[in-house]
């Protein structure tokens, strides 16, 4: 007979930052975790799972991954957006986890199997001046990462999101605000990645993330500016509701481009992705409806040599990064994956066995996704209200970051 889900329940907690889950019971006794955080709006996620999603669980069959999808994305009416996306991604990947567990099998081992044995993966570095910057090159390239994100504090500039954290100033709780100035950047960006090759050489790979700050002229001449210096990406250059906007970008510079991380649907990266217009594609798991839809991106991506580069700050959850391995082990066209520590008491709240081993991460070989939630833990950190930066223009426009 048929299992059926007899409990769904939301989990907000915050050790060290706010994630949401949602834990899935069933009949037979097996459950399942999925992240739906949404990073500044996780209350929004978490009441549309509890008052919207939540009831059309119970009582269904957890073995009918792909028609429950199609229920709470067709069914909606309201189709894509971050917070649906998110909440259905929560269900699927929790009932990915279910299955594999019933199956006895790591979720690699369902999704197809292993590709490879361990992946590529890439940590954060900032500075707030380029000396700063570069010691903390220097320090991931000694802690053994094979490729390492660079940003930079620009001269001029008081306050640029990630690279300032020390002295920002109280907002009062809401929004901290940066200042930007795209030619000073324009013009400083060059100079930081001159100045990191010569301090790692050729054979460590350099990314750098624009934050979607650029029109697209302006991306053109960026990616042009550091064709010299061999960047592994140069990540969202403009913000790309309109795809279309990256066809000149394209025409004018070969530095390989990542975009996606705030997608949420196929339809998002459809251009970009047929007319090759990037080269990894950044929708990941928890923000673009969960494993059964991020498998449908990976496999259009594949067709048009686009391979797989998902987003992993640490605002998404260790749910996330357990799916994300065990997706990556097994997607034939995985490019990298990005890799940010969680804060520290998120170990209280999370158990995991995928690991880092000297610059690679390895998915675990327990079955199903091989993490769990420890919800007498999580009640311990109750959620906190958090907001991502905006960013402003230095005669106060507010602009993209
Ligand atoms: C990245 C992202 C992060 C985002 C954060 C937003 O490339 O990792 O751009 O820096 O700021 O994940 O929620
Ligand atoms: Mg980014």
């Amino acid at each position: 007979m048929a299992d059926r889900i007899t409990a769904a329940k939301v989990i907000v907690c915050s050790p060290g930052r706010n994630f949401v889950t949602l834990k899935i019971e069933t009949a037979s006794g097996l459950s399942g975790i999925g992240d739906a955080t949404v990073n500044g709006r996780e209350m929004a996620v978490a009441a549309y799972l509890q008052e919207h999603v939540v009831p059309c669980l119970i009582g269904r069959d957890p073995a009918r991954i792909e028609d429950v999808w199609q229920y709470l994305y067709r069914g909606a009416y309201w189709r894509r957006g971050p917070i649906t996306m998110a909440a259905i991604a929560a269900v699927d990947v929790a009932l990915w986890d279910i299955k594999a567990k019933a199956a006895g099998m790591p979720l690699y081992q369902l999704l197809g199997g292993a590709s490879r044995s361990h992946m590529l993966c890439y940590t954060h570095t900032d500075g707030a001046t380029l000396d700063e910057a570069m010691a903390a090159l220097e320090r991931a390239a000694e802690a053994g990462y094979h490729a390492i994100r660079v940003q930079a504090g620009v001269p001029g500039l008081k306050r640029i999101y990630g690279v300032h954290a020390a002295d920002a100033p109280d907002m009062g709780g809401l929004p901290n605000e940066g200042d930007w100035d795209t030619a000073k950047y324009l013009r400083f960006a060059p100079k930081v990645f001159e100045e990191a090759r010569k301090r790692v050489g050729a054979d460590i790979h350099l990314l750098h993330d624009a934050h979607h700050r650029l029109l697209p002229n302006e991306a053109a001449q960026l990616g042009k500016s550091l064709e010299p210096y061999d960047l592994f990406w140069l990540e969202d250059v403009t913000p790309v509701e309109n795809q279309e906007v990256l066809r000149h970008v394209r025409r004018h510079t070969t530095t390989p481009l990542a975009i996606g991380e705030v997608f949420n649907s196929i339809w998002d990266c459809q251009t970009l992705i047929t007319e090759q217009l990037i080269d990894y594609i950044r929708a990941t798991i928890v923000h673009a409806g969960g494993i059964t839809h991020v498998r449908r991106i990976a496999d259009l991506a594949g067709l048009y040599g686009v391979r797989t580069g998902f987003h992993g700050a640490a605002d998404l959850s260790p749910v996330t990064m357990a799916a994300a391995l065990h997706f990556g082990r097994w997607v034939p066209n995985f490019g990298i994956q990005e890799y940010s520590i969680h804060p520290k008491d998120s170990q209280q709240v999370f158990q995991w066995d995928w690991s880092f081993r000297d610059g690679y991460l390895f998915s675990g070989e327990s079955p199903g996704l091989g993490i769990t939630i420890d919800e007498a833990a999580a009640a311990r950190f109750p959620y906190q209200r958090a907001y991502l930066d905006v960013n402003r223009l230095t005669d106060g426009t507010l602009w993209n970051w």
